[in-house]
């Protein structure tokens, strides 16, 4: 059994030589790359040949007009998953996001208590305040994603100072959160958060484009991680790799001024049901593929680790994103490095001025990560002899 299963290892190990050294394809450069690895990001998948036959023999209709059965199907499907009355498809994570925070914050002078580092705060445009007209209360991100608890205990405004104050309505959560790293924020932390919410009327919305990235890293039904919250977005178009769309689920009644909004911002899509077969599909097919995602995201730390100018926080590799430091001393930038790898094929985002982010998804294989692997090492040794050609 030992000797079989090495020799399938060689088996894909030659194979894996073979194509280093085999033919080479255009890359996003322009340039002849040997293969493309793309990291940059776990919304970078392309729909599969599944998804594009569903896509093509959706059954459809006006969804505006409330009328498109693969819509409805799939978001019945999505609002039992999560546990909650009902669901929205949306075009994107943003407008999820932002139609969520302006429904709980319906009344003018409303105030929202998030993260400093959330993507609702950060990555959205400042969407809930310049088109929503919610006021930001942002209390420090931890490393872990979470909120100190008596911060925001603390952050909730006294109803008796309306009059000079605005109105404390909602706590946002980010789980996983992207920017400390794609961690997990735990069902006890995400309850106490929805027990607090409740004793001062507040609303809980969850940003889970990661969600399901959470719940298996935690082991977690998902419907049970997200209880405690009023309203969650979810995207269809990241690890899950659908090609596009997110879907908000809630109340009933949420939903239904959640759809009004919808509609204000633009995001009411007619035959929508082509983009819901694909998401569909990609819920039935990629679902449980998000635990490959996470081994390999350990696999491709780990392997960063050996390699003396960078390091990796292992502990906060839970799930399928991978965040790089470059030591001070190697004097290499992440545009830097980013730059020499692309010319190799292998893409991926500067996160600070210190650090290079990279995201596992369905359509990266364990082989693709050795040879990011290889090609990361390279790069580091180029740059640091001064020659990066
Ligand atoms: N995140 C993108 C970029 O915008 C940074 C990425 O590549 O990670 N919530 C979270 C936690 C997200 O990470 C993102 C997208 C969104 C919301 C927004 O989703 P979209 O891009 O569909 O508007």
């Amino acid at each position: 059994m030992r000797c079989l299963h090495r020799l399938v290892k060689s088996i894909v190990l030659v194979k894996e030589a073979l194509l280093i050294l085999g033919s080479k394809t255009q890359g996003r450069t322009g340039k002849m790359v040997r293969r493309t690895v793309d990291l940059r990001s776990d919304t970078v998948t392309k729909p599969t040949e599944t998804m594009r036959v569903a896509m093509a023999n959706a059954e459809v209709d006006d969804d505006v007009l409330g009328a498109d059965p693969t819509a409805h199907r799939f978001e019945s499907e999505m609002a039992k998953i999560m546990g909650k009355e009902a669901a929205l498809f949306v075009p994107s994570g943003t407008m999820a996001n932002l139609i969520s925070v302006m429904v709980h914050c319906e009344v003018r002078g409303s105030e929202v208590i998030l993260g400093d580092n959330c993507h609702i705060h950060v990555y959205e445009n400042g969407g809930i305040s310049t088109i929503g007209g919610v006021h930001p209360r942002t209390l420090k991100n931890k490393s872990d994603g979470t909120m100190d608890i008596a911060e925001i205990e603390a952050a909730i405004r006294h109803p008796d100072g309306e009059l000079y104050f605005p109105s404390t309505r909602l706590i946002c959560l980010e789980n996983t959160h992207a920017n400390c790293g794609g961690r997990c924020i735990s069902v006890e932390y995400t309850d106490k958060i929805g027990e607090i919410a409740k004793q001062h009327g507040l609303k809980l919305h969850i940003d889970g484009a990661r969600i399901f990235n959470a719940s298996i890293a935690l082991g977690v039904p998902v419907h049970r991680l997200v209880q405690a919250a009023d309203s969650v977005s979810v995207c269809l178009s990241k690890g899950l790799g659908a090609p596009v769309g997110s879907v908000i689920v809630g109340s009933r009644s949420f939903i239904t001024k959640a759809k009004r909004l919808r509609k204000t911002l633009g995001g009411g899509m007619r035959q929508v049901g082509v983009l819901c077969a694909a998401a569909h599909v990609a819920l039935r097919e990629n679902l449980e593929k998000l635990e490959e995602d996470h081994q390999r995201a350990k696999i491709l730390a780990d392997g960063l680790n050996q390699i003396k100018q960078l390091s990796v926080n292992m502990t906060s590799t839970e799930t399928n994103m991978v965040y790089f430091n470059i030591l001070e001393s190697s004097c290499i930038s992440p545009e830097k490095i980013c730059e020499v790898l692309e010319e190799h094929g292998v893409l991926a985002m500067p996160a600070s001025a210190t650090s290079v982010r990279l995201v596992l998804h369905h359509q990266i294989s364990e082989s693709d990560v050795h040879y990011a692997l290889t090609c990361i090492k390279q790069a580091v040794d180029q740059i640091t002899a001064g020659s990066t050609k």
